[in-house]
């Protein structure tokens, strides 16, 4: 098959899954076309079924906003023709779907028929997909999308709930390819970073709001109380000069590095003893299942998938939204008792099974048949 896909090539997990998904899907034999203003950030690989096709967005003086939308659809019509797609896959309703759905209707008036699938990653719908500035053109584009998907059930349900659409919508979780995550563990990296046997918390986000890294940074400093210890921040974003603040004012500079983004966290997560994860709203948390993949327990909030991914007592420990002293005392039971410790990172192992990419690809492979069925151009 010959599958478009769009993402934002940021630092975030929705262009992680769109690449994963086609650097899986090209193995599987399919081509697939990326169409993005710069490279994904993952996709760093040379396989010969996978292209890329980047376009530019002028610099206008005329605009103080640049025209994104008609770019990518212009460039999606563009691919459309001359690679002859089946099918289009669109990361992040916003402004994914409704560009998708113009360059179907541009591809229509040439008589030819490309379906679409809007696949919904969680800001797109929970945050700024409530602005009601937005409601119109989401509500229309996802009614329009010849199917649209969710990384979770809670999404599923909270997209239902804010805007009301009447299209259906399928749950296909996010993934991991559990064979790539075979990293072996090295005493030398471990010691480069807790040179005095402490434990390592790591957290990986984009440092948005929505993140609570504040939080964090704060249950690092209530555990540090009680274990010899050592946090390890990954990532970047609007939020990094606020906790940069914080951290000195609780004079912890010597104990947290910022370590800034790292394109593949297996490594550092193969020296982490926990990870932590207090988003305000989290869709589901595909950091959290990348550090349950190398076998670390989670400690992470209730709120969103969440509890879909990360098991209360079994993978690691949920609590509410800014309830730093519950989850500076869960941090404290998986990093005090060997024996649970190991028994959680065991069981957080099983459970990134669950969404291994061997289960995972076939459920995309089969709506992307459906859309084949789909007959737009009689409509
Ligand atoms: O985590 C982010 O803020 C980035 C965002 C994105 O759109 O790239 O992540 C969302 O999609 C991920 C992949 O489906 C999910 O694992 C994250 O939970 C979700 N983030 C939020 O809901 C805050």
């Amino acid at each position: 098959m010959n599958i478009g896909m769009v993402c934002f090539p940021t630092y975030g997990g929705s262009g992680v899954v769109a690449t994963e998904l086609g650097i899986a899907l090209a193995n599987k034999g399919h081509k697939v076309h990326f169409m993005s203003y710069s490279q994904p950030f993952r996709l760093n690989i040379f396989n010969e079924n996978l292209f890329y096709h980047e376009f530019n967005v002028n610099d206008y003086p005329l605009f103080d906003y640049q025209p994104y939308e008609s770019v990518l659809a212009s460039k999606i019509v563009d691919v459309a023709i001359y690679e002859q797609l089946d099918v289009l896959h669109v990361h992040y309703a916003i402004p994914h779907a409704s560009v998708a759905y113009t360059a179907q209707q541009i591809l229509l008036s040439k008589k030819i028929w490309l379906p679409y699938v809007t696949t919904l990653h969680g800001t797109d719908i929970t945050l700024v997909g409530r602005d009601p500035a937005f409601e119109p053109v989401i509500r229309f584009s996802l009614n329009n999308s010849n199917a649209i998907t969710s990384v979770s059930e809670s999404l599923k349900k909270e997209t239902l709930k804010t805007f009301k659409i009447d299209n259906k919508i399928s749950v296909i979780p996010n993934f991991i390819n559990v064979k790539d995550y075979d990293v072996k563990y090295d005493p030398c990296l471990k010691r480069k970073y807790a040179s005095h046997g402490e434990k390592v918390m790591v957290h990986i986000s984009n440092f948005r709001k929505v993140k609570r890294v504040q939080d964090v940074v704060h249950v690092f400093n209530e555990v540090k109380k009680q274990q010899a210890c050592k946090l390890i921040l990954v990532g970047d974003g609007p939020e990094k000069v606020n906790i940069e603040q914080l951290i000195r004012q609780l004079n912890l500079q010597h104990d947290v590095l910022m370590m800034g983004r790292v394109v593949d966290p297996k490594e550092i997560l193969s020296i982490a003893d926990l990870f932590i994860l207090p988003s305000e709203t989290e869709s589901f948390g595909l950091s959290a299942l990348e550090a349950m993949a190398m076998k670390v327990p989670v400690i992470s909030t209730n709120s969103g998938g969440l509890p879909e991914v990360n098991i209360e007592g079994k993978t690691g420990f949920l609590s509410k939204v800014g309830d730093i002293d519950e989850m500076s005392a869960n941090a404290l039971i998986l990093l005090k008792d060997k024996k649970k410790h190991e028994l959680f990172s065991q069981q957080a192992f099983n459970q990134a099974k669950k969404f291994d990419i061997e289960k995972i690809l076939p459920l995309y492979e089969k709506q992307y048949n459906l859309l084949l069925k789909t007959e737009g151009m009689k409509s």
